[in-house]
Protein backbone atom coordinates (compact mmCIF):
# COMPACT_ATOMS: atom_id res chain seq x y z
CA UNK A 1 0.00 0.00 0.00
CA UNK A 2 1.46 3.86 -1.12
CA UNK A 3 1.29 5.74 1.60
CA UNK A 4 -0.79 8.20 -0.27
CA UNK A 5 -3.36 5.69 -0.45
CA UNK A 6 -2.57 4.82 3.41
CA UNK A 7 -2.74 8.59 4.44
CA UNK A 8 -6.31 8.87 2.77
CA UNK A 9 -7.48 5.82 4.32
CA UNK A 10 -6.47 7.02 7.88
CA UNK A 11 -8.57 10.55 7.06
CA UNK A 12 -11.18 8.28 8.05
CA UNK A 13 -10.01 7.73 11.32
CA UNK A 14 -12.62 8.42 13.91
CA UNK A 15 -10.59 9.53 16.78
CA UNK A 16 -9.17 13.19 15.73
CA UNK A 17 -6.65 12.80 18.67
CA UNK A 18 -4.58 10.24 16.75
CA UNK A 19 -4.11 12.43 13.89
CA UNK A 20 -1.12 14.00 15.34
CA UNK A 21 0.33 10.43 15.88
CA UNK A 22 -0.39 8.92 12.79
CA UNK A 23 1.71 11.64 11.49
CA UNK A 24 4.48 10.81 13.26
CA UNK A 25 4.21 7.14 12.57
CA UNK A 26 3.97 8.13 8.88
CA UNK A 27 7.25 9.78 8.99
CA UNK A 28 9.09 7.29 10.95
CA UNK A 29 9.35 9.22 14.06
CA UNK A 30 9.54 8.07 17.72
CA UNK A 31 6.26 8.02 19.54
CA UNK A 32 6.27 9.03 23.03
CA UNK A 33 5.63 7.66 26.57
CA UNK A 34 1.86 10.39 25.96
CA UNK A 35 1.38 8.94 22.91
CA UNK A 36 1.65 5.19 23.55
CA UNK A 37 -1.03 5.75 26.19
CA UNK A 38 -3.28 7.54 23.92
CA UNK A 39 -2.96 4.95 21.47
CA UNK A 40 -4.30 2.84 24.45
CA UNK A 41 -6.68 4.84 25.13
CA UNK A 42 -8.58 5.07 22.13
CA UNK A 43 -11.71 3.49 21.12
CA UNK A 44 -10.59 3.28 17.48
CA UNK A 45 -9.78 -0.22 17.05
CA UNK A 46 -9.73 -0.20 13.15
CA UNK A 47 -7.38 3.07 12.39
CA UNK A 48 -5.00 1.52 15.50
CA UNK A 49 -4.83 -1.87 13.29
CA UNK A 50 -4.16 -0.18 10.46
CA UNK A 51 -2.01 2.04 11.66
CA UNK A 52 0.09 -0.77 13.56
CA UNK A 53 -0.25 -3.16 10.38
CA UNK A 54 1.55 -0.70 8.67
CA UNK A 55 4.11 -0.90 10.30
CA UNK A 56 4.77 -4.60 10.14
CA UNK A 57 4.78 -4.21 6.47
CA UNK A 58 7.02 -2.14 6.39
CA UNK A 59 9.40 -4.16 8.63
CA UNK A 60 8.39 -7.57 7.12
CA UNK A 61 6.35 -7.25 3.85
CA UNK A 62 3.59 -10.16 4.05
CA UNK A 63 5.79 -12.49 5.87
CA UNK A 64 4.14 -13.90 8.77
CA UNK A 65 6.47 -16.46 10.57
CA UNK A 66 6.05 -19.87 12.72
CA UNK A 67 8.28 -22.39 13.97
CA UNK A 68 8.37 -25.96 14.49
CA UNK A 69 9.23 -25.89 18.29
CA UNK A 70 9.24 -27.52 21.85
CA UNK A 71 8.94 -26.22 24.88
CA UNK A 72 10.25 -28.42 27.93
CA UNK A 73 9.46 -27.62 31.50
CA UNK A 74 12.20 -30.10 33.55
CA UNK A 75 10.96 -29.20 36.72
CA UNK A 76 7.93 -26.81 38.52
CA UNK A 77 9.90 -27.17 42.05
CA UNK A 78 10.69 -23.16 42.53
CA UNK A 79 12.43 -21.45 45.11
CA UNK A 80 10.10 -18.65 44.30
CA UNK A 81 6.65 -17.94 45.17
CA UNK A 82 5.09 -15.90 42.55
CA UNK A 83 1.36 -14.48 43.22
CA UNK A 84 0.62 -15.13 39.32
CA UNK A 85 1.67 -18.60 38.65
CA UNK A 86 -0.30 -21.72 38.90
CA UNK A 87 3.10 -23.79 37.24
CA UNK A 88 4.84 -23.71 40.00
CA UNK A 89 5.44 -25.35 43.68
CA UNK A 90 7.85 -24.73 46.24
CA UNK A 91 7.21 -28.13 47.88
CA UNK A 92 8.38 -31.46 46.67
CA UNK A 93 6.34 -33.22 48.22
CA UNK A 94 2.92 -31.32 46.70
CA UNK A 95 1.28 -34.11 44.44
CA UNK A 96 1.52 -31.67 41.08
CA UNK A 97 5.54 -31.45 41.80
CA UNK A 98 7.71 -32.98 39.09
CA UNK A 99 11.40 -33.09 37.96
CA UNK A 100 12.95 -34.51 34.94
CA UNK A 101 15.87 -36.36 34.44
CA UNK A 102 18.56 -35.67 31.90
CA UNK A 103 16.99 -38.53 29.98
CA UNK A 104 13.63 -37.43 29.73
CA UNK A 105 14.75 -34.32 28.99
CA UNK A 106 16.74 -35.55 25.89
CA UNK A 107 13.63 -37.89 25.43
CA UNK A 108 11.44 -35.00 24.34
CA UNK A 109 14.14 -32.96 22.68
CA UNK A 110 14.21 -36.47 20.56
CA UNK A 111 10.61 -36.69 20.02
CA UNK A 112 10.44 -32.53 18.85
CA UNK A 113 13.23 -33.69 16.41
CA UNK A 114 11.05 -36.60 14.96
CA UNK A 115 8.31 -33.77 14.61
CA UNK A 116 10.68 -31.30 12.59
CA UNK A 117 11.52 -28.95 15.22
CA UNK A 118 14.34 -26.56 14.31
CA UNK A 119 13.97 -25.43 18.25
CA UNK A 120 13.78 -26.49 21.87
CA UNK A 121 12.21 -23.60 24.45
CA UNK A 122 13.45 -24.79 27.70
CA UNK A 123 11.77 -22.84 30.96
CA UNK A 124 11.63 -24.20 34.69
CA UNK A 125 11.41 -23.50 37.96
CA UNK A 126 14.45 -22.35 40.52
CA UNK A 127 14.55 -25.98 42.25
CA UNK A 128 16.46 -25.37 45.43
CA UNK A 129 18.50 -28.92 45.16
CA UNK A 130 19.77 -28.41 41.76
CA UNK A 131 23.20 -27.01 41.13
CA UNK A 132 24.18 -24.72 38.60
CA UNK A 133 25.39 -27.95 37.15
CA UNK A 134 22.10 -29.84 36.26
CA UNK A 135 21.10 -27.22 34.19
CA UNK A 136 24.36 -26.78 32.36
CA UNK A 137 24.77 -30.59 32.16
CA UNK A 138 20.58 -30.68 30.76
CA UNK A 139 22.22 -28.51 28.11
CA UNK A 140 24.97 -30.41 27.01
CA UNK A 141 23.17 -33.67 26.68
CA UNK A 142 20.66 -32.16 23.78
CA UNK A 143 23.20 -30.36 22.20
CA UNK A 144 25.47 -33.97 22.00
CA UNK A 145 22.45 -35.29 20.89
CA UNK A 146 21.28 -32.92 18.53
CA UNK A 147 23.82 -30.89 17.16
CA UNK A 148 21.79 -28.61 15.17
CA UNK A 149 18.70 -27.86 17.51
CA UNK A 150 18.56 -24.61 18.74
CA UNK A 151 18.45 -24.32 22.44
CA UNK A 152 16.44 -21.28 23.75
CA UNK A 153 16.39 -21.56 27.72
CA UNK A 154 16.55 -20.02 31.12
CA UNK A 155 14.89 -16.77 31.37
CA UNK A 156 16.94 -13.65 33.42
CA UNK A 157 15.14 -14.81 36.63
CA UNK A 158 16.60 -18.54 36.01
CA UNK A 159 20.44 -16.91 34.75
CA UNK A 160 20.54 -14.72 38.24
CA UNK A 161 19.60 -17.59 40.40
CA UNK A 162 22.30 -19.98 38.35
CA UNK A 163 24.46 -16.83 39.31
CA UNK A 164 23.79 -16.97 42.79
CA UNK A 165 24.20 -20.48 43.46
CA UNK A 166 27.07 -20.71 41.90
CA UNK A 167 28.99 -17.68 42.94
CA UNK A 168 29.39 -16.67 39.00
CA UNK A 169 28.95 -13.60 37.29
CA UNK A 170 26.02 -12.83 35.13
CA UNK A 171 28.75 -12.92 32.10
CA UNK A 172 30.34 -16.18 33.38
CA UNK A 173 26.89 -17.87 33.88
CA UNK A 174 25.96 -17.05 30.03
CA UNK A 175 29.33 -17.99 28.92
CA UNK A 176 29.71 -21.42 30.26
CA UNK A 177 25.94 -22.12 29.27
CA UNK A 178 26.91 -20.90 25.49
CA UNK A 179 30.27 -23.14 25.55
CA UNK A 180 27.54 -26.00 26.92
CA UNK A 181 25.28 -25.27 23.66
CA UNK A 182 22.85 -22.71 24.59
CA UNK A 183 21.54 -20.76 21.53
CA UNK A 184 19.71 -17.87 22.88
CA UNK A 185 17.87 -16.11 26.19
CA UNK A 186 13.56 -16.61 25.78
CA UNK A 187 12.16 -13.55 27.60
CA UNK A 188 9.77 -15.07 30.56
CA UNK A 189 10.26 -13.40 33.63
CA UNK A 190 10.04 -9.45 32.54
CA UNK A 191 6.28 -9.90 33.70
CA UNK A 192 5.83 -5.74 34.23
CA UNK A 193 8.76 -3.85 35.00
CA UNK A 194 6.65 -1.11 37.48
CA UNK A 195 7.89 -1.75 41.12
CA UNK A 196 4.45 -1.34 42.32
CA UNK A 197 2.91 -4.34 40.32
CA UNK A 198 6.17 -6.48 41.25
CA UNK A 199 5.16 -6.07 44.65
CA UNK A 200 1.67 -7.86 43.66
CA UNK A 201 2.41 -9.75 41.28
CA UNK A 202 5.71 -11.44 42.06
CA UNK A 203 7.77 -9.58 45.42
CA UNK A 204 10.61 -11.93 45.43
CA UNK A 205 11.51 -12.03 41.57
CA UNK A 206 14.33 -9.84 39.95
CA UNK A 207 13.66 -6.40 39.50
CA UNK A 208 13.44 -4.83 35.61
CA UNK A 209 16.90 -3.41 35.93
CA UNK A 210 18.60 -7.32 36.62
CA UNK A 211 16.55 -8.34 34.32
CA UNK A 212 17.30 -5.83 31.38
CA UNK A 213 20.97 -6.29 32.56
CA UNK A 214 20.91 -10.09 32.27
CA UNK A 215 19.99 -9.32 28.65
CA UNK A 216 22.13 -6.73 27.44
CA UNK A 217 24.76 -8.94 28.94
CA UNK A 218 23.59 -11.62 26.95
CA UNK A 219 23.42 -9.25 23.97
CA UNK A 220 26.89 -8.98 24.24
CA UNK A 221 28.22 -11.85 24.26
CA UNK A 222 26.66 -12.79 21.10
CA UNK A 223 23.44 -14.37 22.19
CA UNK A 224 20.24 -13.23 20.57
CA UNK A 225 16.61 -13.14 23.22
CA UNK A 226 13.57 -12.37 23.16
CA UNK A 227 11.79 -10.04 25.69
CA UNK A 228 7.80 -10.40 27.38
CA UNK A 229 5.39 -8.60 28.92
CA UNK A 230 2.51 -9.97 31.09
CA UNK A 231 -0.66 -8.04 31.00
CA UNK A 232 -4.20 -8.24 31.81
CA UNK A 233 -3.67 -8.12 35.65
CA UNK A 234 -3.30 -5.27 37.98
CA UNK A 235 -0.99 -2.99 35.90
CA UNK A 236 -2.04 0.42 34.48
CA UNK A 237 -1.74 1.53 30.78
CA UNK A 238 0.97 3.89 31.60
CA UNK A 239 2.64 0.82 33.74
CA UNK A 240 2.71 -0.88 30.40
CA UNK A 241 4.16 1.82 28.11
CA UNK A 242 6.93 2.13 30.64
CA UNK A 243 8.11 -1.53 30.12
CA UNK A 244 7.74 -0.85 26.39
CA UNK A 245 9.76 2.16 26.56
CA UNK A 246 12.50 0.39 29.00
CA UNK A 247 12.89 -2.53 26.56
CA UNK A 248 13.22 0.40 23.76
CA UNK A 249 15.73 1.74 25.48
CA UNK A 250 17.71 -1.48 26.50
CA UNK A 251 17.11 -2.08 22.62
CA UNK A 252 18.70 0.53 21.70
CA UNK A 253 21.98 -0.02 23.42
CA UNK A 254 22.54 -3.64 21.83
CA UNK A 255 19.80 -4.55 18.83
CA UNK A 256 19.81 -8.20 20.38
CA UNK A 257 16.24 -7.83 21.13
CA UNK A 258 14.54 -10.27 18.01
CA UNK A 259 11.21 -10.41 19.32
CA UNK A 260 8.40 -8.33 21.93
CA UNK A 261 5.87 -10.76 22.99
CA UNK A 262 2.68 -9.85 24.85
CA UNK A 263 1.82 -12.25 27.25
CA UNK A 264 -1.88 -12.34 27.70
CA UNK A 265 -2.30 -13.13 32.06
CA UNK A 266 -4.10 -16.47 33.06
CA UNK A 267 -6.49 -16.45 35.71
CA UNK A 268 -7.25 -19.61 37.45
CA UNK A 269 -5.17 -21.66 40.43
CA UNK A 270 -3.46 -18.79 41.62
CA UNK A 271 -3.16 -16.15 44.38
CA UNK A 272 -3.97 -13.17 42.20
CA UNK A 273 -7.83 -12.57 42.64
CA UNK A 274 -8.74 -11.71 39.53
CA UNK A 275 -11.47 -14.14 37.91
CA UNK A 276 -11.50 -12.71 34.18
CA UNK A 277 -9.35 -13.23 31.06
CA UNK A 278 -8.27 -10.44 29.10
CA UNK A 279 -10.63 -9.61 26.05
CA UNK A 280 -10.07 -9.38 22.37
CA UNK A 281 -10.08 -5.68 22.06
CA UNK A 282 -7.41 -5.79 24.74
CA UNK A 283 -5.38 -8.36 23.28
CA UNK A 284 -5.08 -6.66 20.14
CA UNK A 285 -4.87 -3.02 21.28
CA UNK A 286 -1.76 -4.60 23.09
CA UNK A 287 -0.09 -5.92 20.21
CA UNK A 288 -1.03 -2.84 17.74
CA UNK A 289 0.78 -0.79 20.65
CA UNK A 290 3.45 -2.40 21.08
CA UNK A 291 4.44 -2.44 17.36
CA UNK A 292 4.44 1.19 17.58
CA UNK A 293 6.00 1.93 20.54
CA UNK A 294 9.06 -0.81 20.01
CA UNK A 295 10.05 0.24 16.66
CA UNK A 296 13.43 -0.93 17.37
CA UNK A 297 12.28 -4.69 17.86
CA UNK A 298 11.68 -6.79 14.63
CA UNK A 299 9.15 -8.91 15.44
CA UNK A 300 5.85 -9.02 17.46
CA UNK A 301 4.59 -12.32 18.66
CA UNK A 302 0.79 -12.81 18.67
CA UNK A 303 1.25 -16.25 21.06
CA UNK A 304 -1.77 -18.58 20.13
CA UNK A 305 -1.10 -20.47 23.76
CA UNK A 306 -2.58 -17.10 25.50
CA UNK A 307 -4.69 -15.25 23.50
CA UNK A 308 -6.43 -18.44 21.54
CA UNK A 309 -6.00 -19.35 17.95
CA UNK A 310 -8.62 -16.79 16.55
CA UNK A 311 -7.36 -13.38 18.28
CA UNK A 312 -3.67 -14.83 17.13
CA UNK A 313 -4.87 -14.91 14.01
CA UNK A 314 -6.71 -11.48 13.80
CA UNK A 315 -3.11 -10.24 15.37
CA UNK A 316 -1.24 -10.76 11.66
CA UNK A 317 -3.48 -7.33 10.74
CA UNK A 318 -3.19 -5.52 13.83
CA UNK A 319 0.66 -5.71 14.12
CA UNK A 320 1.89 -9.02 14.94
CA UNK A 321 4.08 -10.91 12.30
CA UNK A 322 5.06 -14.26 14.61
CA UNK A 323 2.95 -17.00 15.83
CA UNK A 324 5.24 -18.83 17.53
CA UNK A 325 4.86 -22.85 16.73
CA UNK A 326 3.93 -26.32 17.28
CA UNK A 327 5.18 -26.16 21.25
CA UNK A 328 3.98 -29.74 21.84
CA UNK A 329 3.51 -29.27 25.25
CA UNK A 330 2.40 -26.12 27.16
CA UNK A 331 2.11 -26.17 30.60
CA UNK A 332 2.66 -22.86 32.18
CA UNK A 333 -0.26 -21.25 31.10
CA UNK A 334 -2.55 -24.35 31.15
CA UNK A 335 -1.63 -24.68 34.84
CA UNK A 336 -3.34 -21.49 34.73
CA UNK A 337 -6.52 -22.00 32.74
CA UNK A 338 -5.29 -21.50 29.11
CA UNK A 339 -8.45 -22.46 27.02
CA UNK A 340 -6.15 -22.94 24.02
CA UNK A 341 -5.23 -26.05 23.25
CA UNK A 342 -1.32 -27.55 24.22
CA UNK A 343 -0.09 -27.91 20.64
CA UNK A 344 -0.06 -26.86 17.29
CA UNK A 345 0.09 -28.46 14.40
CA UNK A 346 1.81 -27.09 11.46
CA UNK A 347 -0.40 -27.30 8.32
CA UNK A 348 -2.99 -25.37 10.76
CA UNK A 349 -0.64 -22.28 11.31
CA UNK A 350 -0.02 -22.24 7.86
CA UNK A 351 -3.89 -22.31 7.28
CA UNK A 352 -4.20 -19.37 9.97
CA UNK A 353 -1.57 -17.37 8.23
CA UNK A 354 -2.74 -17.55 4.51
CA UNK A 355 -6.30 -17.15 5.90
CA UNK A 356 -5.06 -13.99 7.65
CA UNK A 357 -3.99 -12.74 4.28
CA UNK A 358 -0.16 -13.28 5.01
CA UNK A 359 2.74 -15.41 3.67
CA UNK A 360 3.24 -18.46 6.12
CA UNK A 361 7.49 -18.53 6.82
CA UNK A 362 8.79 -21.45 8.61
CA UNK A 363 11.74 -19.97 10.42
CA UNK A 364 14.63 -20.82 12.76
CA UNK A 365 14.96 -18.96 16.21
CA UNK A 366 16.68 -15.94 14.94
CA UNK A 367 13.65 -15.32 12.20
CA UNK A 368 16.06 -17.54 9.00
CA UNK A 369 13.71 -18.40 6.43
CA UNK A 370 13.50 -22.07 6.28
CA UNK A 371 10.76 -22.23 4.09
CA UNK A 372 8.47 -19.91 2.63
CA UNK A 373 4.60 -20.90 1.66
CA UNK A 374 3.89 -18.97 -1.37
CA UNK A 375 1.71 -20.20 -4.10
O1 LIG B 1 7.82 -16.24 32.54
C1 LIG B 1 3.35 -17.35 34.22
C2 LIG B 1 4.30 -16.15 32.19
C3 LIG B 1 6.06 -16.95 31.07
C4 LIG B 1 1.27 -16.99 33.92
O2 LIG B 1 10.51 -16.07 24.63
C5 LIG B 1 1.98 -16.48 32.84
O3 LIG B 1 9.68 -16.59 22.68
C6 LIG B 1 0.06 -15.80 31.85
O4 LIG B 1 7.85 -16.49 28.64
N1 LIG B 1 -0.70 -16.23 32.89
C7 LIG B 1 6.57 -18.17 30.33
N2 LIG B 1 1.38 -15.90 31.82
C8 LIG B 1 6.17 -18.12 28.88
C9 LIG B 1 7.11 -17.26 28.09
C10 LIG B 1 7.17 -17.39 26.62
C11 LIG B 1 6.17 -18.03 25.92
C12 LIG B 1 6.29 -18.14 24.54
C13 LIG B 1 7.39 -17.65 23.87
C14 LIG B 1 8.39 -17.02 24.60
C15 LIG B 1 9.61 -16.53 23.93
C16 LIG B 1 8.28 -16.88 25.98
O5 LIG B 1 4.69 -17.06 31.25
C17 LIG B 1 6.55 -16.74 32.46
C18 LIG B 1 5.54 -15.75 32.94
O6 LIG B 1 5.90 -14.45 32.52
N3 LIG B 1 3.25 -16.70 33.07
N4 LIG B 1 2.13 -17.53 34.76
C19 LIG B 1 -0.14 -16.83 33.94
N5 LIG B 1 -0.89 -17.23 34.98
Amino acid sequence: MKVTDFDRLLSLASDKELFPIIDKVLKGERLSFEEGVKLFKTSDLITLGLLANYITEKKNGKYAYFVINRQINPTNVCALDCNFCAFATMDRNDPKAYEMSYQEVVEKARYAVSQGASEVHIVGGLHPEWGFDVYLEMVYQIKRNFPDLHIKAFTAVEIDYFSRISGLSYEEVLLKLKEAGLGSLPGGGAEIFSPRVRRIIAPSKIGWKKYLQIHKTAHRLGLHSTVTMLYGHVETYEERIDHMIKIREAQDETGGFTCFIPLAYQPENNELNITEHTHGVDDLKTIAVSRLILDNIPHIKAYWVMIGEKIAQTALNFGADDMDGTVMEEKIAHFAGAKSPTQQQKEKLIRLIKEAGKIPVERDTLYNHLKVYEE
